[in-house]
């Protein structure tokens, strides 16, 4: 059994206590209504997510895993990583990929995921500390990068198309706070769908078993229980679209009726009139050459540029 570190929490109870209360009350008192992604993933949330990534209808996590199989060793040997940072880590099961090829390789040390459900984290902590030397890490990648423990010789892997959850401003910042904290010559291994078909897109966020659907109401069984709220999520119909001016999915939830309800923990009290709809996330899709400006604009080089051979997926190897 190797070291297994920590986990080190940068998230303490108050931090995302504050975090969710600030998120709920801004979306919901905005016009139109909306709730960050972010607050999908308690355990249960997870659990759905991970139900969606073995959906016919989703094909991102399949097919950024048939990339990693394919490449995963030219991608350690041109990292020459001795430290695999993974941002939004979940349950690290493509992970496992990485870091046997940096093994392979002679350069690993040390991997460290990190995650904002530490339930999910210490799972794979646990699972991969057989194996590798691992410091998982419960923290928000919008917020703590700065602060993550250091360690020589990085890549960083931020994997299943998750930067998508980011709106253009927040993703720009997301990148340039990225390339400041790591040194010149680290790397930045980036999973990005991209731009394709519109009825698969829709199909992949809207699959005919209703994962998605439970998995997009879960949020607001996630804030009655953690702000003491009464959504009645069976009243709130699911709905993904494609927003071709931005090339994002949009998901939302429609209030099939209308409804008041209490955020007590809040002392806020929301209305909602029949059909209204509240946006609960975005997934951008990606082409090669936007993509690779926005890298550049932060300061990155894109190094390697790897699809599977529909085109669906991509995975970005680039250098700080
Ligand atoms: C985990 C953000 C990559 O955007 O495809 C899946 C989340 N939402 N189905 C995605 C998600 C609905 C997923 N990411």
């Amino acid at each position: 059994r190797n070291r297994l570190e920590g986990p080190v929490n940068l998230i303490d109870a108050d931090y995302l206590r504050q975090a969710l209360e600030n998120d709920v009350r801004a979306g919901l008192t905005a016009a139109p209504k909306w709730l960050p992604p972010k607050w999908f993933y308690d355990a249960c949330g997870s659990e759905l997510f991970t139900k969606i990534t073995r959906l016919p209808e989703y094909y991102p996590t399949r097919r950024e895993l048939a990339i990693l199989k394919a490449h995963a060793r030219e991608i350690a040997t041109v990292s020459g990583a001795a430290t695999l940072v993974e941002l939004g880590s979940g349950t690290s099961e493509k992970t496992e990929l990485l870091l046997d090829a940096l093994a392979s390789a002679g350069t690993l040390r040390t991997y460290m995921p990190v995650d904002v459900d530490s339930v999910t984290l210490k799972a794979a902590a646990d699972r991969l500390s057989e194996r590798f030397e691992v410091v998982g890490v419960c923290a928000d990648f919008e917020n703590h990068l700065s602060q993550l423990p250091q360690r020589p010789d990085r890549m960083v892997a931020f994997l299943g198309g998750t930067i998508g959850n980011l709106e253009p401003p927040a993703r720009e910042v997301f990148f340039k706070e990225l390339r400041s904290t790591l040194t010149d010559g680290e790397t930045f291994l980036l999973g990005a769908d991209l731009v394709k078909d519109t009825s698969r897109l829709i199909a992949a966020y809207d699959d005919s078993a209703g994962v998605t659907a439970a998995f997009n109401r879960n949020v607001l069984r996630v804030i009655n229980r953690r702000l003491d709220a009464d959504f009645v999520p069976a009243d709130f119909a699911h709905v993904a679209i494609y927003d071709t001016d931005h090339d994002w999915i949009e998901m939302r939830l429609r209030a099939t009726k209308d409804m008041v309800v209490h955020i007590r923990a809040l002392d806020l009290t929301v209305m909602f009139a029949e059909g209204e709809e509240m946006r609960t996330e975005i997934s951008a899709k990606f082409r090669r050459a936007g993509l690779t400006r926005e890298l550049a604009m932060a300061g990155f080089e894109v190094e390697r540029w790897y699809t599977d051979p529909d085109g669906d997926f991509a995975l970005v190897l680039s250098r700080a």
